[in-house]
């Protein structure tokens, strides 16, 4: 009798054909292998291995280095439940046009597949997912990424219970290209591209676009959120999870070496992009992280901006278009420590002059194991999950939002959230610094109508007992020349310290019309020269500015016709309200 998983397997090689097929177990052994595999066809470059052990550099094709949102669809029955700001097609015509695009796709290739677990191996809210592939690179990376190989396939047995995703590289031709969720059947298809979100489908693909559709269902929340710890001067640690957009700090966020440090408050890391959240017996909200590994920017880290993934990165990591230094063969990107020393190549394998454009691509990236990081918390793999007290929205925005501000209470937080804009970044293909209206950092991540989605945030909110506070951040802010206000990075402890301190109630904010910011003297500047007058700039709240995003917000609300939540309607004219009072009142 067959399983499942091998009869789902069997039918995946009668139409891609590959030459061989091989069961990935995890091992370290088998991970060996298919180093020396990839080191001899160039799939893998070998970085210095006396210095980085078990460090590889991977080029991926240069029409293929970013998440492709534009062929990445929703496939549900019915149009209306993927929503307004997903791409659909249905389920039959989806098929139809991709399953050609499969068929002989790995003739002469080998199939892999690899089972992996989301979250801790023993956790009841961890889930079980099957990737099939011809891209060792991807199995490499799910191997960081995930709990990949036996422990998976002891935890699935002989059920279905898992989500199958199949993957191939097909001939990385972008316009056959396409990346496919059948949330109503929990399967993936992607095929025309070995990059990162388009590729590891454990990761955005299951963990965030079938997991939301999956949460919505069960009672529970997938969401693209970091989650760290905030230690205390008296050794208590309290859990915080923050969703940004794709390359908005998430990672260097949650691994912080804290300013603080000193007076006692330590940062430590549960994750860098994905909570699964559910409510625990007691009425609190809980998270683990499915994930099992950081895929973090690399242009920019550096040892001020994240020591703790510098340490990390000095073994078995994997390095995905990042430039080499041509003699040593360290890695090398943008703001990784002034120039480099010795001649570049840069990430297209060519060698680097100064006019050549960056040496790094901008989303050029790092994937290395969280336990790699002296910042991992005791917690991580915690299988009941963590407590957590605040939730944290935030975007890049050169103007209108502040340093940091309270929401007023968890319908109103869902309100902000509902809000949230970003200006585009290199992790997705398109213009980059174009502000897009991105509610909980969820636009290219959420599998089914945003308008449900916002309503499902509601109802999570009715049913907790302890909801966390939520509050909205910005990092970006930017005075009139353009330089940014806020040092940020190890800073930014200072405004988790507030959120502590409002939590615990210790700390005074001032009422405005969008939520409560620090009060004078509140938020813990000690040791921070900071101009008065760029820190009133950071806690400003511009009624003109405002009103223009009113009306911005209330533009894109309406997409959601009759889907978008009352409760969000009623947050909108209420701010509006407040809005036009608080400018009365200052004329
Ligand atoms: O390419 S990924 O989706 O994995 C990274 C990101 O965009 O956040
Ligand atoms: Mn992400």
């Amino acid at each position: 009798m067959s399983t499942p998983l091998e009869r789902w397997v069997d039918e995946s090689a009668r139409l891609t054909k590959p030459s061989k097929i091989v069961w990935c177990d995890g091992s370290k052994a088998e991970n060996d292998r298919l180093a020396d595999e990839m080191l001899r066809d160039g799939t893998y470059i070998e970085l210095n291995q006396k210095t980085r052990p078990g460090c590889y550099l991977h080029r991926s094709n240069p029409n293929d280095v970013a998440r492709t949102e534009g062929i990445t669809y929703i496939c549900t029955r019915q149009k209306d439940d993927a929503g307004p700001t997903n791409n659909w097609m249905s389920p039959l015509e989806a098929k139809e046009k991709v399953r050609p695009l499969f068929d002989g796709a790995m003739k002469g290739r080998t199939m892999y597949v690899v089972p992996y677990i989301l979250g801790p191996v023993n956790s009841p809210f961890s889930k079980v997912g099957v990737e099939i592939t011809d891209s060792p690179y991807v199995v490499a990376s799910m191997r960081i990424m995930s709990r990949m190989g036996q422990a998976a396939l002891d935890r699935l047995g002989g059920s279905d219970d898992f989500v199958p995703g199949l993957h191939s590289l097909g001939d990385l031709n972008p316009d056959r290209r396409f990346v496919l969720h059948f949330p109503e059947e929990k399967l993936i298809w992607s095929v025309g591209s070995g990059y990162g979100g388009n590729a590891l489908l454990g990761k955005k693909c299951f963990a965030l676009r079938i997991a939301s559709y999956m949460a919505r269902e069960q009672g529970w929340m997938a969401e693209h959120m970091l989650i760290l710890g905030l230690e205390d001067p008296s050794g208590k640690v309290t859990y915080m999870a923050a969703a940004f957009p794709s390359a908005c700090g998430k990672t260097n966020l949650a691994m912080m070496v804290s300013a603080l440090e000193n007076s006692g408050y330590r940062v430590w890391t549960v994750g860098d992009d994905i909570a699964w959240m559910h409510i625990a017996s007691d009425g609190s909200l809980r998270a683990i992280n499915p994930e099992a590994g950081f895929f973090g920017v690399a242009p920019g880290t550096n040892a001020k901006t994240n020591p703790n993934v510098r340490t990390a990165l000095q073994h078995d990591a994997i390095f995905t278009n990042v430039a080499m230094t041509a003699t040593s063969r360290e890695p090398w990107w943008e703001g990784i420590n002034g120039l480099p020393q010795e001649e570049l190549i840069n990430w297209k394998g060519e060698a680097w002059k100064p006019g050549m454009g960056p040496a790094a691509h901008p989303n050029s990236r790092y994937t290395v194991s969280a336990n790699q990081s002296p910042s991992i918390s005791a917690h991580w793999e915690d299988p009941e999950g963590i407590p957590i007290s605040a939730i944290i929205f935030g975007g890049r925005r050169a103007r209108v939002a502040p340093l940091v501000y309270q929401s007023r209470d968890w319908q109103h937080g869902v309100f902000v959230g509902a809000t949230m804009a970003s200006e585009t970044t290199a992790a997705a293909t398109g213009a980059v610094g174009v502000t897009r209206r991105d509610p909980m950092a969820m636009i290219p991540f959420c599998g089914y109508n945003m308008g449900d989605y916002f309503r499902h945030w509601l109802e999570m909110g009715s049913r907790l007992e302890n909801a966390p506070k939520i509050f909205h951040v910005n990092w970006f802010r930017r005075d009139r020349s353009g330089k940014l206000l806020w040092p940020g990075y190890g800073e930014n402890v200072r405004v988790l310290k507030w959120m502590l301190d409002r939590i615990e109630e210790r700390a005074d904010a001032t009422e405005t019309p969008i939520g409560d910011v620090p009060a004078p003297g509140s938020l813990d500047l000690d040791g921070l020269a900071i101009p008065r007058e760029s820190l009133d700039e950071l806690l400003r709240v511009d009624p003109g500015d405002w009103t223009e995003e009113v009306a911005a917000t209330g533009k894109f609300f309406e997409k959601f016709g009759n889907r978008l939540p009352d409760e969000i309607r009623t947050e909108h004219k209420a701010l509006a309200d407040r809005l036009q009072r608080s400018s009365v009142v200052t004329k």
